[in-house]
């Protein structure tokens, strides 16, 4: 089966009026969608989600000036795809973290466009890569649903003869006014790993607020969450079906600095907030069958 070609994607685009592409770099080819109820970019390569705005609000979703656009490295922002191992690689430190799938060219399989919803539907080709990467026959797809609200479907196929595990994360960056000013509500009492404090295992003591590197696995929780954001005065709603971890993270000066693909200070306007099944959590996956990874994102502003 040949990868799909650039004047593939451009004949498919060239039916739809919801939707556009173009180039973002050599070869990388991004969708920008704009209905009447909201407006994204989804780059080709990773099947990563750059911006979503609903309606007339402003930009949900953080995306680095300093990202990095060429195969082999992530896109710093959006929402990249973490599969088939979230974090390190669980037995081979010399694969890269959070998995392959977010360093591939997906191919764009359908588009669906109504009133109300864009809907892309993207699937991740077979290939060498891939299959040296992770043995087990596979099919992954991912539907980005594109209106008042932001929905994501990543679903996983086992197509072999033995069972299988994987880890995974909807790798979300949301915009904030600032770090400092904003707390997550909806993992109250929920245990976590914590990477910052030598993973150790904690129980959330009310709201999330931040005041320096945070990196948290929460665990069990198929909680909705909320980033209260009053510097822009409105709360974004994280809703989740099929995970039953939520990540948090901020990497603060140093690590964001480390990086190399943030600019100084920019770690104050963003927050991760991912969808996941990762650590204890990981999905098990008998021969022939499927599970999927689904959040909806959305933005309510208040006065
Ligand atoms: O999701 C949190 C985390 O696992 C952090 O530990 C940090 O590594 C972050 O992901 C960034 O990952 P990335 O590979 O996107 O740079």
């Amino acid at each position: 089966m040949h990868p799909q070609s650039p004047s593939e994607v451009q004949a498919l685009v060239a039916a739809c009026k919801q939707v556009s592409v173009h180039e973002n770099a050599p070869g990388l080819q991004v969708l920008t969608v704009q209905n009447s109820r909201g407006s994204a970019r989804l780059s080709l390569y990773g099947a990563q989600v750059l911006s979503y705005r609903a309606g007339s609000q402003d930009e949900l979703l953080w995306l680095s000036p300093a990202a990095h656009y060429h195969q082999g490295r992530s896109i710093r922002g959006g929402i990249p795809l973490c599969w088939p191992w979230f974090g390190p690689h669980p037995s081979d430190a010399s694969k890269s973290a959070h998995g392959f799938a977010r360093h591939c060219v997906w191919q764009l399989d359908a588009i669906q466009e109504d009133s109300e919803r864009t809907r892309l539907q993207l699937s991740l080709p077979p290939s060498v890569q891939s299959a040296q990467a992770w043995p087990q026959p596979f099919a992954l797809n991912l539907e980005v649903s594109i209106g008042t609200t932001l929905q994501l479907a990543l679903t996983s196929h086992n197509l072999g003869d033995t069972p299988t595990t994987l880890s995974a994360a909807l790798h979300t960056y949301f915009a904030i006014s600032d770090i400092e000013a904003i707390h997550i509500s909806g993992l109250e009492d929920t245990c976590f790993r914590d990477a910052v404090n030598a993973h150790r295992i904690s129980r959330q003591c009310g709201p999330i607020r931040f005041h320096g590197e945070l990196d948290r696995v929460y665990h069990d929780t198929a909680a909705t969450v909320v980033i209260e954001d009053p510097g822009h005065k409105r709360r974004i709603i994280i809703r989740k079906t099929g995970s039953d971890s939520t990540v948090v993270w901020n990497p603060w000066i140093d690590k964001s600095a480390a990086l190399g693909d943030m600019l100084e200070g920019a770690y104050r306007q963003m927050v991760c907030v991912e969808t996941a099944n990762a650590d204890h959590n990981r999905i098990s996956l008998a021969p022939k069958e499927s599970h999927c990874l689904y959040t909806e994102v959305e933005g309510e502003a208040y006065d």
